[in-house]
């Protein structure tokens, strides 16, 4: 008895569209492709991909269709071209929880089966054991592209909730910016003396895994509400520590532009009864209920 695998239409063709269709025609998935610029699709066609000659042919192509271009605004023009009845589309396109929720409402009405999902992972991580892929939304959607899905890396349903693959997605793209933030500020301090970066950079390495353990301890004080408890190093000692930070910078000819409203959530923390504890008690500093 022979096992046919459905085939799969990726739309897109930009840098991580193409590494998810090469990672679908290396497990053997048959694939159908389309790009508005066609020519993107050559190195896919000649390793066996379909091409597509319009959105709506590619569409038509397979039961699970994977979106994957710039924004949202460019999926629901492709996919607005097409007859999306019975279908199932993965949108793979980054964009907010708000834009989720009404492109699911917009794909019902289509007749199609939606599922949301985040990469977390760069093209030439796809297909390996450190990619992993969010996905929230329809469960028969999610169950019926599996196949398919588990072929990008390890796939994460976060629940029916449509919104809630984007904003784990931008959450943790937040920490993710933030540390490129905290790294730049650091090269730049670090090298404003003359010294080559790649000096500095295994010690840099070394302190951030080294604090680290910052995620797992906020988490659970934000979670309980207790930031006073197992505090090693008091809020109020920080707040004047980072001081030195900006005056630092000034000094060496380096903006702290990125460091400066970090240092002001601090001392208003502080200032506002909280020196003793820990850090992480600025969350409510940044929620605009202050709840
Ligand atoms: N690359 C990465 O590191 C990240 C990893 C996490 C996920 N992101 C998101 O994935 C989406 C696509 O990213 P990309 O890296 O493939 O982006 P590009 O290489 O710039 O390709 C963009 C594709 O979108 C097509 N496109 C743009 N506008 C339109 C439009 N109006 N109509 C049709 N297609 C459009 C573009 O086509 P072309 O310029 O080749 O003709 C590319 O196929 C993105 O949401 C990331 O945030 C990637």
């Amino acid at each position: 008895m022979t096992t046919h695998t459905p085939s799969t239409t990726v739309l897109g063709l930009g840098a991580m569209g193409t590494a998810l269709a090469r990672a679908l025609l290396s497990a053997g998935h048959p694939v159908t492709v389309w790009n508005r610029t066609a020519a993107k699709a050559d190195a896919l066609v000649a390793r066996g991909a379909a091409r597509a000659a319009s959105p709506a042919e590619a569409v038509a192509a397979s039961p699970v269709v994977v979106a994957c271009l710039l924004d949202y605004d460019s999926v629901r023009e492709v996919l607005g071209t097409g007859n999306l009845q019975g279908r199932t589309i993965v949108n793979l396109t980054n964009g907010t929880p708000g834009q989720a929720r009404e492109f699911a409402e917009w794909a019902a009405c289509q007749g199609a089966d939606y599922l949301d999902g985040g990469i977390m992972a760069v093209p030439p991580m796809i297909g390996s054991p450190a990619a992993f892929v969010l996905y929230s939304g329809s469960r028969t959607a999610f169950d019926r592209a599996r196949p398919a899905l588990d072929v990008f890396g390890e796939s994460v349903y976060l629940g029916e909730d449509v919104g809630r693959a984007a904003l784990t997605d931008i959450a943790l793209l937040t920490g993710m910016y933030g540390m490129f933030g905290g790294i730049l500020q650091s090269l730049a301090l670090a090298t404003s003396d003359g010294a080559p970066a790649t000096g500095f950079a295994p010690m840099l390495t070394r302190w951030l895994q080294a604090m680290s353990g910052l995620v797992d301890t906020a988490a659970k004080q934000i979670d309980s509400g207790d930031y006073a408890t197992g505090v090693v190093s008091n809020l109020g000692m920080q707040a004047a520590g980072f001081d030195n930070l900006l005056r630092t910078a000034d000094e060496q000819g380096v903006s702290g532009e990125l460091l400066a409203p970090l240092g002001r959530l601090m001392r208003q923390r502080a200032a506002d009864g909280h020196a003793h504890e820990d850090v992480a008690g600025i969350i409510h500093h940044l929620r605009k209920d202050n709840a």
